[in-house]
């Protein structure tokens, strides 16, 4: 069973994730409306990843007899100042909720809620290999440069990141 709190945090966790796909399924719109297919690609393919670890979560609840709660996801913005504001912004947003990951596994450490630490593991993995794709799509801007065909060549590579741990 569940403590509150930490039934309380994982539902916030579950509408952080659904703000999370809901983001990234506006920057492959914007992605897509500016020339940048793959970049689209990338970013739908990131908002199904994001579906999938609110669901994760939302059943996590359920198996533990606690109440998962649907969330309301509002405010998502529609445009971006530049195609690397895209990807500074999708940074940003993997800290975070590696930081509110982290938040929910310190609680479980202060109440010995082992059963949830151990379901928080696949998450850190995640949250590396989501961290390592976002830093490396943002390298991109830097190595290759945005003058010229720079942006066509980084919409390009940001088609071919993964991630070999
Ligand atoms: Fe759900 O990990 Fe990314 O944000």
């Amino acid at each position: 069973l569940l403590s509150s709190d930490v039934e309380t945090l994982i539902n916030q966790q579950i509408k952080k994730e659904a703000h999370s796909s809901a983001i990234y399924l506006s920057m492959a719109s914007w992605c897509n409306r500016h020339g940048y297919d793959f970049s689209s690609d990338y970013f739908f393919k990131q908002a199904e990843e994001e579906r999938a670890h609110q669901l994760k979560f939302y059943k996590y609840i359920l198996d533990m007899g606690g109440t998962a709660i649907s969330p309301e996801v509002t405010n998502i913005k529609i445009e971006y100042n530049s195609f690397r504001e895209v990807f500074e912004e999708a940074l940003d947003q993997e800290i975070n909720i590696t930081q509110s990951i982290k938040s929910i596994a310190a609680r479980c450490t202060k109440e010995q809620d082992y059963i949830t630490l151990e379901f928080l593991n696949w998450f850190f993995r995640e949250q590396r290999e989501e961290e390592y794709k976002a830093r490396r799509a943002l390298e991109l801007f830097d190595v290759i440069g945005e003058e010229g065909t720079g942006k066509w060549q980084i919409d390009k590579h940001v088609g071919q990141i993964a991630y070999n741990s």
